[in-house]
């Protein structure tokens, strides 16, 4: 296959300023004819020859400046036309059938509407062009078909025109004004009905909001809607950007390969991150609509107006915007609960990544199949990268570097390297070390050591880095880094009253040592304070410091990071050598204390009830036993439920009292009871069955049903499966609550759970083209030890499986399921032989997607 390379960039030889596009529309039969304005680009060595992308697409006519074009051939997909003169008009005609477009790349049908999904390369399944980013033009969308079947025709930019037509039969058009790459492009048409509002921008601009969904679906988009207001307040307060067209419309769609997509002016979302009510969704749901909504409004500006000049620039837009929506989301709740969050999401899912087969840079070097590099390292890591430089700055200098990046680079095709150069400029900052986190792969590994010396007060610290891995052909090189730290003086702290100040110190060299004066006693150390950067950091083991740390360190994520330390220490040494009474005493302390500590909300309490996710525990232990670890985490929280029985049932009892609302202390509280409930349902299943009943009929949420759900089965008692026919009898007609059904079954620790796998993708309402149902299934599956890592290796085939049936349908689909066979290294040497085992099959399988293949390839690498 082959493979692209950054060093290989070249201007394109031609320009596409303008587009005309109409669309003849039907389900199985839609005709495009593209007029496409080209012009060779200047800045470019000429061509004799325009190379329009196609993938899978047939051209019906091709005419240049009005005339039948000759002499034109197809190379693989593509058309190449040659062209003598410097300016022409070209018009394509193909014909496509977006009923029979399983992949959802490109145009395609779903439930009865059609829609669009371009980003990366799917305009080219719609019409030959250069299809790249950094060709920018205008568009004029012209639709035409059925007003009965399609009586909604939505594109981006204003509606210019709109009218009945002979035949039952109607028309739109769109227009964009602002030029943008093809990507971007969106088009959607179906029976639609929308929930409207509208926003008045700071310089007064009047914009009409519109969430389109399907009939009956409208009462779940209020808590969207008002997501989407705030985000467009916050953008304007916080980064200074307004919005810049009269309207803004999102489309919710059920079929959809990832959450959402930004396309200007016209957002389409998977459902899932649109439609919330109490009954149907959990907080969670909640804040994922409210983080999705934020993040794809943000693209407006960090990714439509300032594009990408390539695909290896990914992470400008997408590690910039997922830093804007984690600063949006902390803003509109808990600042100390969204960072803990977000550093457990980047260690579950990009701390492997970036250890294994897959890492990669956060701008990477080289790709086959772009769509998999839309991973946690360009994304949750880029927003790292960039977060460390809002440290390094201050909120105010790096404000000052985003508003020159921005205009700077207006209207253009950026890259990672414009960002740095503004935001050294505009931030006044010295990036020239830092540059290597775009470089270098891998997660550094930083060792601390305090020395103290009792004659002078003197605290010495020494941070030193050792580095694992790097980019292509190059030795490892030390990274520059952030690193906040405080010294806790244990002589002059009231009890209960522990406050340090806090420093700033940059790492910027294999080894760096800091003196700090004034300390009689050795303090205690807090160190990468709010994980200021992403990195694994090692102090030399004190279990005295981390049980105080975890108790009274003021920095919140410190805090938790202390006791979630402690807790992993203790699951892996129980793995290994089991469990050891000292040690546990100490736990269930601290579980008490925090359950009983009144300097903190129910929604910190929450995170300091919550045990490490399997995925870290893997990560540390490696080489692991899943299943041990599993085992151990499980006995932990039986310790912890049976210690504290009676302070966790008390935390149930209070909670109960709240009334439902969105406000931190309702959901604080539902959070609390949740982890109440998972506790005692570890140490004693039979009466912590008794409450989650209880607790599952006096529901009136989704987030008690469904904890109570969870809780129940993990427990081998008849009330299980009454209560998981009940849910799927109640939610029989909301897909995405049957989705959550699925994924409990699938994640449950149960003996027969790979057996309820396979019953469950038996069902009439699974289904292989529906990317929402097949992850609720099979990524529950893979990310649940009992059974992907079932010691014969029946989680794995099952797996493999999954992927061969998959891939012939929707690849970039298929290909998100490899990456957990392909952390095989990470695993003990007897089922790591049957994961390479499965990936082998995988291999020598006679079709595989570009996909698929360098998913595979490179994880046997
Ligand atoms: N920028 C969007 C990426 C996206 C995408 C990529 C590949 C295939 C399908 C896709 N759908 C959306 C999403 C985002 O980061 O906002
Ligand atoms: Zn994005």
């Amino acid at each position: 296959p082959l493979t692209v390379h950054r060093k290989d960039y070249r201007p394109p030889a031609w320009l596409v300023p303008e587009v005309h596009l109409t669309f003849d529309l039907a389900l199985t039969c839609t005709c495009v004819t593209a007029l496409m304005t080209v012009r060779r680009n200047p800045q470019a060595a000429r061509e004799e020859c325009i190379c329009l992308l196609g993938d899978g697409i047939v051209a019906e006519t091709v005419m240049v400046d009005g005339g039948i074009a000759t002499g034109w051939h197809m190379e693989g997909d593509d058309l190449i036309l040659p062209l003598a003169q410097d300016d022409a008009q070209i018009t394509i005609l193909t014909r496509l059938d977006p009923a029979a477009n399983t992949q959802l790349m490109g145009f395609y049908a779903s439930q009865g509407m059609l829609c669009t999904q371009c980003e990366a390369q799917g305009f080219r399944r719609i019409s030959f062009f250069p299809d790249r980013p950094d060709v920018l033009s205008t568009y004029t969308v012209r639709m035409e078909g059925s007003a009965a079947q399609f009586p909604v025709l939505l594109s981006n930019g204003n509606c210019v025109q709109s009218g009945a037509l002979d035949n039952g039969r109607h028309f739109a058009v769109w227009h964009d004004p602002w030029p943008k790459p093809s990507y971007l492009f969106a088009l959607v048409a179906g029976r639609l009905v929308a929930n409207r509002d509208d926003f008045t921008t700071r310089s007064g601009r009047k914009v009409d909001l519109a969430i389109w969904v399907r009939p009956g679906d409208e009462a779940g988009t209020a808590h969207a809607m008002q997501s989407l207001k705030h985000a467009m307040a916050w953008d304007e307060q916080v980064f200074g950007r307004e919005y810049d067209l009269d309207v803004f419309n999102i489309v919710a769609v059920s079929d959809f390969n990832m959450g959402a997509m930004e396309n200007k002016g016209l957002n389409i979302f998977n459902t899932r991150y649109i439609l919330a009510e109490p009954d149907t969704a959990t907080d969670a749901d909640y804040d994922a609509i409210e983080g999705v909504v934020g993040h794809e409004y943000f693209h407006n500006w960090s990714g439509n107006r300032v594009t990408c000049r390539d695909w290896f620039q990914l992470s400008l837009k997408e590690g910039f915007t997922v830093l804007r929506d984690q600063l949006f989301s902390a803003a509109m709740g808990s600042d100390a609960v969204k960072r803990i969050e977000d550093v457990r999401i980047l260690r579950a899912a990009q701390f492997p990544e970036d250890s294994g087969p897959l890492a990669h840079p956060i701008r990477p070097d080289s790709y086959q199949e772009i769509s998999n590099f839309y991973t946690a390292t360009v994304y949750n890591k880029g927003a790292e990268v960039i977060r460390m430089m809002r440290t390094m700055a201050g909120e105010d200098a790096f404000r000052k570097g985003s508003d020159l990046y921005f205009a700077r680079h207006d209207g253009e095709a950026a890259t990672c390297e414009d960002f740095i150069s503004a935001m050294e400029d505009g931030a006044g900052l010295d990036l020239a070390g830092f540059r290597r986190w775009y470089e270098q792969s891998g997660t550094p590994h930083v060792s601390m050591t305090m020395k103290h010396d009792s004659s002078t007060g003197a605290v010495t610290l020494t941070f030193v880095q050792r580095l694992s891995a790097s980019g292509d052909d190059q030795v490892p090189r030390p990274m520059v880094m952030p690193m906040k730290i405080a010294l806790f003086d244990r002589s002059d702290s009231a009890p209960g009253e522990f406050r340090a100040q806090e420093h700033l110190l940059i790492l910027d060299a294999r080894e760096c040592r800091f003196r700090f004066d004034g300390f009689g006693e050795a303090p205690m150390v807090s160190a990468n304070r709010g994980f200021s950067a992403p990195i694994n950091l090692d102090i030399a083991h004190d279990e005295s410091r981390l049980q105080f740390l975890a108790m009274h360190d003021d920095d919140p994520f410190c805090r938790y990071e202390a006791l979630q330390q402690i807790l992993t220490t203790e699951v892996l040494a129980t793995a290994a050598q089991g469990a050891d009474t000292q040690r546990r005493r100490a736990i269930t302390d601290i579980f008490s204390f925090t359950l009983a500590d009144d300097r903190i909300d129910d929604l910190m309490r929450g995170e300091l009830m919550t045990l490490p996710p399997i995925s870290v525990l893997i990560e540390t232990a490696a080489p692991a036993d899943p299943v041990a670890l599993q085992t151990a985490r499980i006995a932990l929280q039986a310790a912890i439920g049976t210690a504290c029985a009676d302070q966790l049932s008390a935390v149930h009892t209070r909670t109960a009292q709240h009334r439902y609302s969105l406000d931190a202390g309702s959901r604080g509280a539902r959070k609390v009871r949740n982890h109440a409930l998972f506790l005692l349902a570890a140490a004693d299943g039979d009466a912590a069955a008794r409450l989650a009943q209880r607790q599952y009929e006096n529901a009136d949420n989704m987030t008690d049903r469904q904890g109570a759900l969870v809780a129940i089965a993990g427990v081998q008692t008849s009330l299980r499966d009454t209560l998981l026919e009940d849910f799927a009898q109640r939610y029989r007609d909301n897909a995405l609550v049957i989705d959550k059904w699925y994924a409990i079954q699938a994640g449950a620790h149960h003996p027969h759970v790979l057996d309820q796998v396979s019953k469950l993708a038996k069902r009439d309402d699974f289904s292989l083209r529906n990317p929402n149902r097949v992850r609720a299934l099979y990524m529950a599956m893979a990310g649940n030890p009992t059974a992907f890592h079932e010691a014969s290796g029946a989680g794995y085939e099952m797996l493999a499986r999954l992927i061969l049936a998959l891939d012939p349908i929707n690849p970039q689909t298929a290909a998100r399921f490899v990456p957990s066979l392909g952390r095989w290294r990470r695993i003990e040497p007897a089922r790591s032989a049957l994961m390479r085992d499965a990936l082998k099959r995988l291999a020598a399988s006679s079709y595989l997607s570009r996909d698929v293949r360098e998913q595979v390839d490179k994880s046997l690498g």
